[in-house]
């Protein structure tokens, strides 16, 4: 075959022709139809502001987008809102009191349930005892926690006063967590002794205890006790919750703030460079949450029983946990532990128990269930369960079809949710009463997000074409700048094209137009002239039943600049045959997207590194491929998968 020059356009390799209509009663019912998107290409903006008036406005805004100064948008101005008071208050006045906000389960067992009127009463606890210790509307809070209900509480209380949060996942490193705490100058952290992960209390206060030493902004440490394990205490500094909150009053009056006053700041990665700190305010940020939540989750408050199963340190938690359910007055479930713990049917035991109807996670955790095997799942009663929601990466179309079969009971849609810490809420999805979804696709931009593929000069590519996805306009819950340098937040988004935010997602538009997404542009491997996708590699080898999970880099190769090598992990009830397997499985590929795609090597492995929201570490596996020493390991789950990765290496040449 004659060698192409390099392009900038991504190779179109993947072919899937399953389509899944909504089941009829949930399209007779959808809160969303097919009306939507005509009504927001019609006016995007008037779209909006109808959306905004699902929230409670103590003063309404004059503008709903202030636009003139690009790229930094400003949404509903003049209007003034409370966003704990959206979340919890309003329900209470309501009437709801007695609903049920969350059913918690922590991972040893116990439980707790948390009505609309508890969480009022606790977050008016937390927002007296935050003034007490002297935080001000505009004082940064950092949140270390484990996923139990006084973290909600915590931001909830930090919503109410204008104190904008940064919440810090529990796994990270005391490193890490001094970084962010640094970056955006907290004055009080809230953790707790620790929280239980794989049947074990893991300890979080004497990171933070690292973590400060010598910060002088930071006043006061509050502390739940949730593992009763021993902890250091500084006196004058460390204060118990249950001491120091428990005692405060539970009356609060929240106080309306900006539209654009700040809400949150969340910290993306970053895998080499300073960790990006994503700033998100209040309005805009509430109105797309709550509507999304509303719209692919076509949550109905009254009977619906939703799940994220997601960490709160993640974007994912922050929107899907705690602001789009709640400010929906919906009733959801917040598990604290690990999937596999004390057995691999947790989650299905929890959806069983709590009749969940709406489920919503990563695509690294249906894999993880594939390589389990079907037998887990089949042992439990998941006939509550009406639609499946993905996010975080690529979901692989046979993923996506174990899925919607053995969790689904082939009955459920699956929206596969494309989104990111800076869009704040979902962008990219299909509508479950509207879209034939198409496993693997996220389909189409939302109503009101206007989303295309370009090249590499920003032109729209035509259907069938591949290359760098962007949003066109300002929408509602987008950042408004990276804490403390807009210089890199408009060299990092608006930068590479003019006028376009650049998502740094690869993606392709199939042939009706609907969208793919490809991975990360530093993910796309070069071979022999073609950009190629790492997600479509990886989607062809999880397409052979023997596989649950593939990772996919791009080694440097003298003869084709780049070669394909592949690392996969089993299902189950596969055996691993050695050189027969690896064989098949690159014949497999070379099947499925042509010989351009065969991987070079291919190691089975048993595990992949991942970040703790289930990401793939390419990087790392591509340090392993080109025998390299690894690179920062800080943000990994568990670093010891490396170890058994590199065990498997073939002897070094
Ligand atoms: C919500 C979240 C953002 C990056 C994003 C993309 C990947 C997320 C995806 C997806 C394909 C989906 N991503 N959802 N890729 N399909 N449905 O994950 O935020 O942690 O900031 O990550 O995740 O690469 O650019 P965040």
């Amino acid at each position: 075959m004659a060698q192409e020059p390099p392009t900038e356009t991504l190779s179109n390799l993947l072919q899937e022709s399953r389509r899944f209509a909504p089941p009829a009663e949930l399209a007779a019912a959808a809160n969303v139809t097919e009306a939507a998107y005509g009504e927001a290409a019609a006016d995007r903006l008037a779209f909006w502001e109808k959306q905004a008036e699902r929230l409670h406005w103590n003063t309404k805004w004059d503008n709903a987008l202030d636009w003139s100064n690009p790229p930094f948008a400003k949404w509903f101005t003049g209007g003034q809102l409370n966003v704990a008071y959206n979340c919890v208050d309003r329900h209470v006045e309501a009437g709801n009191g007695d609903k049920v906000a969350y059913h918690w389960e922590g991972e040893p067992g116990d439980t707790r349930t948390i009505t609309y009127a508890d969480l009022k009463r606790e977050v008016g606890k937390a927002a007296n005892a935050l003034i007490e210790l002297g935080v001000n509307k505009g004082d940064r809070v950092a949140i270390y926690m484990p996923m139990i209900p006084e973290t909600v509480i915590a931001m909830l209380a930090c919503a109410r006063l204008g104190a904008p949060h940064t919440v810090v996942f529990g796994g990270f490193s005391s490193d890490a967590l001094r970084n962010r705490i640094e970056d955006c100058g907290a004055h009080i952290v809230i953790t707790a002794d620790g929280g239980y992960r794989r049947g074990a209390a893991s300890a979080l206060k004497p990171a933070v205890d690292e973590a400060i030493e010598g910060l002088d902004h930071v006043r006061n440490v509050l502390v739940v006790r949730r593992t009763g394990q021993d902890v250091a205490w500084t006196d004058g500094r460390d204060l118990w919750w249950h001491e120091f909150v428990d005692g405060q009053s539970e009356e609060h009056e929240a106080q309306p703030h900006d539209a654009e006053h700040p809400l949150y700041v969340m910290y993306t990665s970053g895998t080499t460079a300073k960790p990006k700190g994503i700033l998100h305010t209040s309005g805009g940020y509430l109105t797309q949450v709550s509507w999304t939540h509303h719209a692919v989750f076509d949550l109905k408050p009254d009977t619906d029983v939703f799940w994220t199963a997601a960490d709160i340190g993640w974007v994912t938690g922050h929107s899907y946990i705690v602001y789009g359910p709640l400010s929906n007055g919906a009733t959801s479930v917040m598990y604290e532990g690990t999937p596999d713990t004390p057995h691999k049917g947790r989650w299905w035991e929890l959806v069983e128990k709590y009749k969940v109807t709406i489920l919503y996670c990563a695509p690294t955790a249906i894999r993880t269930f594939m390589k389990w095997g079907t037998e887990i799942p089949a042992q439990h009663d998941l006939s509550s369960l009406r639609l499946l929601g993905s996010v975080g990466e690529p979901i692989n179309p046979e993923a996506y079809i174990w899925y919607r079969t053995n969790i689904g009971g082939d009955r459920t849609p699956v929206v596969d949710t494309w989104w990111q810490t800076e869009t704040g809420a979902l962008m990219i999805s299909p509508l479950p009463g509207v879209t034939h979804g198409k496993p693997g696709a996220a389909m189409r931009p939302l109503p009101g997000i206007d989303a295309d593929v370009v090249d590499d000069q920003g032109k729209p590519v035509p259907d069938g074409g591949g290359g760098f996805l962007v949003v066109k306009e300002p929408w509602p819950s987008m950042l408004r700048t990276i804490w403390g340098d807009d210089e890199r937040y408009v060299k990092t988004y608006w930068s590479r094209f003019d006028g376009l935010y650049f998502a740094g997602d690869g993606a392709k538009k199939d042939e009706d137009g609907d969208l793919w997404l490809l991975g990360r542009v530093d993910d796309v491997m070069l071979v022999s002239g073609h950009n190629i996708s790492t997600t479509e590699v990886e989607s062809a080898l999880v397409s052979n039943p023997k596989v649950a999970e593939a990772a996919v880099v791009g080694a440097t190769d003298p003869t084709t600049t780049q070669a394909i090598v592949a690392f996969v992990i089993l299902r189950g009830d596969s055996i691993d045959d050695g050189d027969a397997l690896v064989a098949e499985l690159r014949d497999h590929v070379a099947r499925h997207l042509g010989p351009i795609a065969k991987p070079r090597q291919i190691m089975i492995v048993p595990e992949l590194p991942k970040t703790r929201s289930g990401k793939i570490m390419r990087r790392l596996l591509r340090d392993v491929a080109e025998h390299r020493s690894l690179g920062d390991v800080t943000t990994l789950t568990d670093s010891t998968v490396m170890d058994l990765i590199k065990e498997k290496l073939p002897a070094q040449k």
